[in-house]
């Protein structure tokens, strides 16, 4: 039977188009489905750039106006992978143009961005998701299975890390290719919005809904050289930030975030402790979640880690054969897997845009408080399933 085609129009080229295309080419070999994606178009404004990751990756054909792109016939599925400041206009156009979207995190500058394109999205009734990709480790759905199982018990804490250590150096500019993290027009926030929002997501969706919190931010290199202006310029993003938070669950929340934790590249962890149960994983160690069951005999009873490569874990069926691990990029083909498999049930996938605008309210209440120094109520969207 003829496969059903989605035509893709890649808007951006840096590291997330790169692991997004990735995620694309490689799907249908592992996971067959009704549909075949086809990679019809990369847009970036630099031809020779485009035409070179076209070629890389296999594109068909370039534009250097994502306008121009939105506006073709043949292309079924809008693919966000450019800066922050740049999702909501495209993503308003795209829906209007009946696209299917799929949008990099955080899914806006700010929540009321992210309202907007709830809302056109909703309009439109286009398909669409959020790539927060790390819901979509093996070991991470392992978590949420366990916890949607009831083995936790009562829930009393979830706390969530995620630290890297790029920005120390004070002569690294601000603004730009690859630098526009560090330029708060470009970005919306620093390490709130881009790390903060990956660890936010992952716990609304394993703890649920997040009512209040209690934040500070700091930004400790005040002054950088804009590379788009050449002058020095004030920093405008957090470079840390650490918050408390109640969930609507009753449990309290300890989050922290920062770019200067020396030695740290990516050090995303999260525990969460129920009455009968505590799980705890890192991303350092991806395919591995920890597992403490208070049910277990006392003698035996300890921290076990469990390598989430077995025929019969999230995904990890459809790869190599038991105990051979995936990585990063899998995170990424599973998000595709979910897309795809939404889009068959009728279903949709998870995080969609409006999972995206929770997690937005969250970042946006966080970054208040830490303002006003005061606990800040979360603006909580209407509860969609997973
Ligand atoms: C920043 O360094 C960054 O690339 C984030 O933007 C990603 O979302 C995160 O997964 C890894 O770190």
């Amino acid at each position: 039977m003829a496969k059903k085609q989605i035509r893709i129009g890649l808007i951006g080229y840096g590291f997330m188009g790169r692991a997004h295309s990735n995620a694309f080419a490689q799907v249908g070999h592992f996971f067959p489905s009704e549909h075949e994606l086809v990679l019809q178009a990369v847009c970036a404004r630099d031809a020779a750039k485009a035409q070179e990751f076209a070629d890389k990756w296999g594109y068909k054909s370039i534009e250097t106006d994502w306008k121009k792109l939105i506006a073709r016939d043949d292309i079924d599925l809008v693919d966000i992978a450019v800066p922050n400041n740049l999702h909501a206009e495209i993503a308003v156009a795209a829906a209007k143009a009946g696209k299917m979207i799929l949008c990099e995190k955080p899914l806006a500058l700010n929540s009321k961005e992210a309202e907007k394109m709830v809302k056109a999205i909703d309009k439109a009734g286009v398909p669409n998701m959020v790539w927060y990709n790390y819901r979509r480790c093996p070991a991470v759905v392992l978590a949420k299975q366990l916890i949607d199982s009831g083995k936790l018990g009562k829930v009393f804490h979830y706390r969530a890390n995620f630290l890297q250590d790029w920005t120390i150096n004070p002569d690294l500019p601000q603004g730009g290719a690859a630098l526009w993290r560090l330029d708060v027009k470009a970005a919306g926030s620093g390490v709130t919005g881009d790390l903060l929002a990956h660890c936010i997501d992952t716990a609304i969706w394993l703890n649920g809904g997040i009512k209040d919190v209690s934040a500070m931010t700091e930004t400790f290199i005040k002054e950088r050289k804009h590379n788009l202006t050449g002058k020095v310029e004030k920093v405008g993003i957090d470079d840390a930030c650490a918050f408390l938070c109640h969930f609507n669950n009753g449990s309290l929340g300890l989050f922290e975030s920062t770019r200067y934790a020396r030695g740290h590249k990516a050090l995303y962890t999260f525990e969460i402790n129920g009455e009968t149960m505590s799980l705890k994983w890192d991303l350092h160690d991806l395919h591995r979640l920890q597992i403490f069951d208070h049910k277990d005999v006392g003698a035996e009873r300890g921290w076990k880690s469990v390598h989430v490569s077995d025929g019969d874990h999230p995904y990890t069926g459809k790869w190599w054969v038991p105990g051979l691990q995936l990585g990063y990029e899998h995170s990424f083909i599973h998000q595709v897997v979910e897309f795809i498999a939404g889009l068959e049930s009728g279903k949709g996938a998870k995080p969609d845009f409006k999972d995206g605008l929770a997690t937005d309210y969250v970042v946006d209440a966080v970054l208040s408080s830490a303002k006003s120094r005061k606990w800040t109520k979360v603006k909580q969207v209407k509860a969609s399933k997973a």
